[in-house]
């Protein structure tokens, strides 16, 4: 076996944790490298894993290294190279004796566990590691942990990869092509309604989505709202929220970090804005991203926006702003 990988996941006993962990470990997302799991949960579900960890065993994985968990998120960061932080309060629950129904408080509730988790990460996780927020608000989230990490050398991602691959799915069956030709579907801005999924710069067999896709109502009123709410019309559904779908993600996320990308592609995630496309630096915003030779993530820059794009990314915008000052008290 070539080499180690130490990947550290919140929210392991959680649904999108069942699905995400034997990926992990499956040969597959990490090559050839060991996998060692460092395994996260709240006090009162952390014996859970133990469960888990039989199940991992009894899969018989050969890429599988070391297997711990824990309720101690500092312990685990140590010397980590990648952290999925799947674990959050959902809204619904009660909290401290409070129902978290307003999105501000999730932001807050979700913000203070964000400061502590960040703050582990920045100290004890490996200087180039890597961070992807699935727990919602994804955005706020990472933004919040980036702050409190205070080490620019770790990259810090929210998830926005499900969304482009239920993007890519519409399209496929808008198009008649098969989804393996669909590439570079970009969601801009938040993992929230306001997402922009961007079918202008979506390569379709090769062709950009702006030169074939020439039904402007059907973005507008089927493509655009289709990929904001199918997260709600998965919970309407299945009475759950999306799962495998977002291990597939997370996953496939981790895949585009992992490997250079394509020469004029390019992938979808949440990183901190420098300015590009003017959005508004520090912001947790959804990216073109390129994962480079020498193994760092850039944002591609040559997309070109229709005014139409530059409104709606706007619109997200300004609610990364909003959740921004929501959380300001958590900075330092
Ligand atoms: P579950 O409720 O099944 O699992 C969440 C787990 O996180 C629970 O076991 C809980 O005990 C644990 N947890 C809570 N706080 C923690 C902490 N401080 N440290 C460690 N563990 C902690 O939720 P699941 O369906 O797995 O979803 C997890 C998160 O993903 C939710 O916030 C959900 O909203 C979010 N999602 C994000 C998506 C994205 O595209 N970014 C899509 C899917 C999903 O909705």
């Amino acid at each position: 076996m070539s080499s180690s990988v130490k990947v550290v996941v919140t929210g392991a006993a959680g649904q999108i944790a069942y699905s995400l962990i034997p990926r992990l470990v499956d040969g597959r997302t990490f090559g050839n490298k060991k996998v060692d799991l460092a395994l996260v949960e709240i006090p009162q579900v952390v014996d859970k894993l133990e469960g888990l960890v039989m199940e991992l065993e009894d899969s018989y994985f050969p890429n599988m290294g070391n297997v711990s968990y824990t309720d101690n998120f500092q312990e685990a960061s140590k010397d980590a190279d990648w952290f999925l932080l799947v674990g959050s309060i959902p809204r619904g629950i009660v909290y401290n004796g409070k129902k978290i129904e307003e999105r501000s408080d999730l932001l807050s509730i979700n913000g203070g566990i964000f400061v502590d988790q960040g703050e582990a990460i920045g100290n004890y996780g490996k200087e180039n590691a890597k961070i992807l927020v699935v727990g919602n608000p994804a955005n706020t989230n990472a933004f919040i942990g980036k702050n409190a990490a205070k080490n620019e050398s770790q990259l810090w991602m929210a998830m926005t990869m499900l969304d482009s691959n239920r993007a890519k799915s519409i399209i496929s069956k808008k198009t008649n092509k098969n989804i393996a030709d669909v590439k570079n579907m970009i969601i801009w801005g938040n993992h929230s309604p306001t997402m922009y999924p961007d079918a202008e710069n979506i390569s379709i067999d090769g062709d950009l989505g702006s030169s074939i896709l020439n039904d402007q109502n059907w973005i507008q009123d089927i493509f655009i709202p289709s990929v904001q709410q199918r997260g709600k019309a998965v919970i309407d559904a299945r009475g759950a929220s999306s799962a495998t779908s977002a291990a597939k993600a997370a996953i496939d996320t981790v895949m585009a970090c992992e490997h250079p990308t394509d020469s004029g592609s390019c992938f979808s995630a949440a990183i901190s804005s420098d300015g590009a496309y003017d959005v508004p630096e520090g912001l947790i915003c959804g990216f073109p991203l390129m994962r480079m030779d020498d193994g760092s993530i850039e944002i591609k820059r040559d997309l070109s926006l229709s005014n139409f794009a530059k409104k709606r990314i706007q619109i997200s915008v300004d609610e990364l702003l909003s959740e921004k000052e929501a959380v300001k008290h958590l900075m330092k």
